[in-house]
């Protein structure tokens, strides 16, 4: 932690509380003098804090910024959001990770905006990230499996994700195959999962995480009308960015080194549970693949299956998957 996690950490633990002068510069290891400095850093960052003599400073409003120092302060992970990169204003926080990642940035490493002006979805789509109302992240990690269990990476994310949006906020959040996160019938968070790998091993997965936080519906763009929602808007309150995102970071540490000691089973059945997919009857399409069905579950390897009308089992291993009225 530098020395402005280790205010804001003794801050938080004060909980509204005066922290001395001398407390801090001793916690921190700095003079008296550098420790002020530090504080006036933090209230050229938005922090408000008050300053009284003899009894030291308190904060009174933190700014509502996902700064990488907020993040990491208090975080208590071993790995992910360890090291956090925080940006204003960026076209895409895919390409910035990708670029740590590839100069050695450590699993669990993370890239955060504000804004991005050239948000990215899948297949080329964009996706809308306007300041300061979401979740604008990408998390670099390292595992050692095979190239074919990837997409695992992506199921268990939105397992990851729905699980800590439900915690903080109560929504019924559901999952749909295999990487938006809905509440009711409209999207809340889409995942988009890159990797950078050969044929025989994974250097390293990239995955963009955008999650409509405390958008209003003025916030989206008409084409999302209808189809968006952000968990304010569902919710009927703001909803604190830094909490869901620490809880997010706590969630997948734990998920993710379960999964590397056990495999994807436990996934597989939390990700069912909580999905919106299986039960419906779904239209695929890939340049290989078109079929419609009933969607029944994932099997060991996290694959759709799909039953169409005949009773027949598809595997449906990448598609957008549409939902029809049953037939
Ligand atoms: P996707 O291709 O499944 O979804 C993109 C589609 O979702 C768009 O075509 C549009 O219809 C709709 N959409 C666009 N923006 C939003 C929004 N804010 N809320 C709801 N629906 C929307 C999903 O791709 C993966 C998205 C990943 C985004 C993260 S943000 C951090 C990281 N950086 C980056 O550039 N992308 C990822």
């Amino acid at each position: 932690m530098n020395i402005k996690q280790v205010v804001l950490q003794a801050f938080r633990d004060r909980a509204g509380d005066f922290v001395s002068g001398e407390e801090l510069s001793r916690i921190c290891g700095c003079s008296r003098t550098a420790v002020w400095k530090h504080i006036e850093e933090l209230r050229s960052d938005g922090y408000e804090i008050e300053a009284v003599r003899k009894s030291g400073y308190r904060l009174i409003v933190a700014p509502d910024r996902l700064s990488a120092a907020e993040v990491m302060a208090g975080l208590g992970t071993e790995r992910i959001g360890q090291l956090v990169y925080d940006y204003d204003e960026v076209i895409s926080t895919q390409p910035i990770a990708h670029e740590a990642a590839a100069k050695g940035a450590p699993e669990g490493t993370i890239v955060l905006a504000e804004q991005q002006t050239g948000g990215k979805g899948r297949l080329g789509r964009q996706w809308h990230s306007p300041k300061h109302s979401g979740i604008w992240m990408s998390l670099i990690i390292r595992p050692v499996i095979p190239l074919p269990k990837t997409p695992q990476m992506t199921l268990l994310t939105a397992v990851c994700m729905a699980r800590s949006i439900r915690e903080e906020t109560g929504l019924p959040v559901k999952i749909k195959w295999p990487n938006d996160l809905f509440v009711g019938d409209k999207k809340v968070c889409g995942i988009l999962t890159e990797l950078n790998a050969e044929a025989d091993r994974v250097h390293y997965l990239v995955i963009g995480i955008g999650i409509n936080v405390n958008s209003e519906e003025s916030d989206f763009p008409p084409e999302l009308a209808g189809i968006a929602t952000s968990l304010r808007i569902e919710s009927g309150g703001k909803v604190n960015r830094l909490q869901l995102l620490q809880r997010f970071c706590r969630n997948f540490e734990q998920t993710y080194d379960e999964y590397l000691a056990h495999g994807f089973q436990p996934i597989r059945e939390e990700w069912e549970a909580l999905s919106y997919t299986i039960g419906r009857w779904v239209k695929v399409e890939t340049v290989s693949q078109k079929l419609e069905g009933r969607a029944i579950g994932l099997d060991d390897e996290g694959v759709l299956l799909v039953e169409d009308e005949a009773g027949l089992r598809h595997k449906v291993y990448s598609a957008d998957v549409n939902y029809r009225a049953n037939p």
